[in-house]
């Protein structure tokens, strides 16, 4: 098979850039090792900034966006006593929309045989060749059958575990990275949530985190060690410690009912600076990782994904290849910005096991600097609903 970019992942940031290509006209086909139902039974993000739900109304795959999602107008630091609200649109006059991945990624999926977009699933074995030559391909296999794909170019959107980033040289390589002594609980339930809208508390038992999927499926999240297991934790405990944490802060009860989904996740930082390798281009996690405080992760692959389909579309319709030229610089000051952010807010808001009585002591001054500063306020929510492309 022959097309003009191969790109190799079905997940946001995938399908995002095949529907942006296939709008302009360029031929594209996504391959996908998993299978549908696996990729939309992964539970992540939940907040999209405007970067995101901008690109869904470009591509006109909004309707249940917009109809569904929940437009977010503020946030809250909690201490173990107090909420801070920050007032992310009487402070940047903007808002986050409440909505999540998989939902995002039905829609993506759901829309693509209307838009000619070719999704091969569940393909073994996926490898990309010759990427320093101008005749790049991917191999994978399907049905006992070996497949070739030759492209002008490759989109590395196979996230953190995926082949693309392994198959840059080590030679070429440029990479960051910083490892938390410490994993989210996650737990999903159709139940309301126990407030309006996100809170993130640092309390006394460490992180916690209460979020929403619709006014009818609460998401939360508690901090523990990397050593915990699902396995360690019956439902009852996990709602027991969530009641501890936001009755004395939110505006509802915490409401209990059984787990959808329930999972640990660890947090990292990691930027792979070799986002264009010859004819490879990375986008999303595939190039880097930020911890979830912030909700940055899919954001990002949005943000990397506008710019990356701006520089191949330039390419194919004008025969300009700058924006190509400039994509990984122009991507990375975006992504340093946005892992700065998730670092800050990270360590602001969580306990670490080496930290003592004066770490804490820092982190409550300036919690209670952040509550009697607009200057920081503002600074918070800004970064919050994402920094302009
Ligand atoms: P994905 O979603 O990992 O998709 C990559 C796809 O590539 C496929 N793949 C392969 N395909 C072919 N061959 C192979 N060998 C392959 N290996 C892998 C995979 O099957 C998959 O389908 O990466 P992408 O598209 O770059 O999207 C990134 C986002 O998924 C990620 O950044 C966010 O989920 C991060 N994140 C959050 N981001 C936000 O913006 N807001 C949030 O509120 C938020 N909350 C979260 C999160 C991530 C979390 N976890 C579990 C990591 C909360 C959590 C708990
Ligand atoms: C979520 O709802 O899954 C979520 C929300 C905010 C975050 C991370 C995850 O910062």
């Amino acid at each position: 098979m022959k097309t003009q970019v191969a790109i190799i992942g079905a997940g946001p940031s995938g399908l995002l850039l095949g529907h942006l290509l296939r709008q302009a006209g360029v031929d594209c086909v996504v391959v996908e090792r998993a299978s549908p139902d696996y990729v939309l039974g992964r539970i992540r993000a939940g907040v999209l900034e405007t970067v995101t739900t901008d690109l869904m109304t470009r591509l006109g795959i909004d309707a249940r966006m917009q109809a569904e999602g929940l437009v977010e107008a503020g946030f809250n630091l909690a201490t173990n006593d107090r909420l801070i609200r920050i007032d992310i649109t009487a402070l940047t006059g903007r808002h986050v929309m409440v909505y999540g991945q998989t939902e995002l990624t039905r829609d993506l999926m759901d829309a693509a045989p209307d838009r000619d977009l070719t999704v091969i699933y569940e393909a073994g074995d996926v490898a990309l060749h010759a990427l320093e030559s101008d005749a790049p391909f991917v191999t994978y296999s399907k049905d006992g059958e070996t497949h070739r794909i030759d492209a002008a170019f490759i989109a590395g959107c196979d996230g953190f575990h995926g082949p693309s980033r392994k198959a840059i040289p080590a030679s070429a390589v440029r990479e960051f990275e910083r490892v938390y002594p410490f994993g989210w609980l996650g737990i999903l339930a159709d139940v309301p949530p126990c407030h309006d809208e996100l809170i993130y508390a640092n309390t006394d038992a460490g992180f916690a985190l209460a979020s929403m999927r619709s006014k009818t499926r609460s998401r939360y999240y508690i901090q523990v060690p990397l050593t915990d297991r699902v396995e360690n934790w019956s439902e009852e405990r996990l709602w027991d410690e969530l009641a501890a944490r936001f009755d004395p802060i939110s505006d509802h009860q915490v409401t209990r009912g059984p787990a959808l989904e329930m999972s640990i996740a660890p947090l990292r930082s990691y930027v792979f600076e070799t986002m264009r390798h010859g004819r490879l281009f990375l986008a999303g996690d595939s190039a880097h990782i930020v911890p979830p405080t912030g909700a940055k992760g899919l954001n990002l692959a949005a943000s990397d994904v506008a710019y990356l389909s701006d520089a191949l579309i330039a390419h194919f319709r004008d025969r300009d290849d700058a924006a190509l030229e400039g994509y990984q610089d122009k991507a990375l000051a975006r992504i340093w910005k946005a892992e700065r952010f998730s670092w800050y807010l990270t360590k602001l808001m969580h306990r670490f096991p080496e930290d003592g009585a004066f770490e804490h002591r820092m982190q409550a001054a300036e919690l209670d600097y952040v509550a009697s500063s607009e200057a920081m306020q503002t600074a918070i929510a800004e970064n919050y609903v994402g920094l302009p492309l």
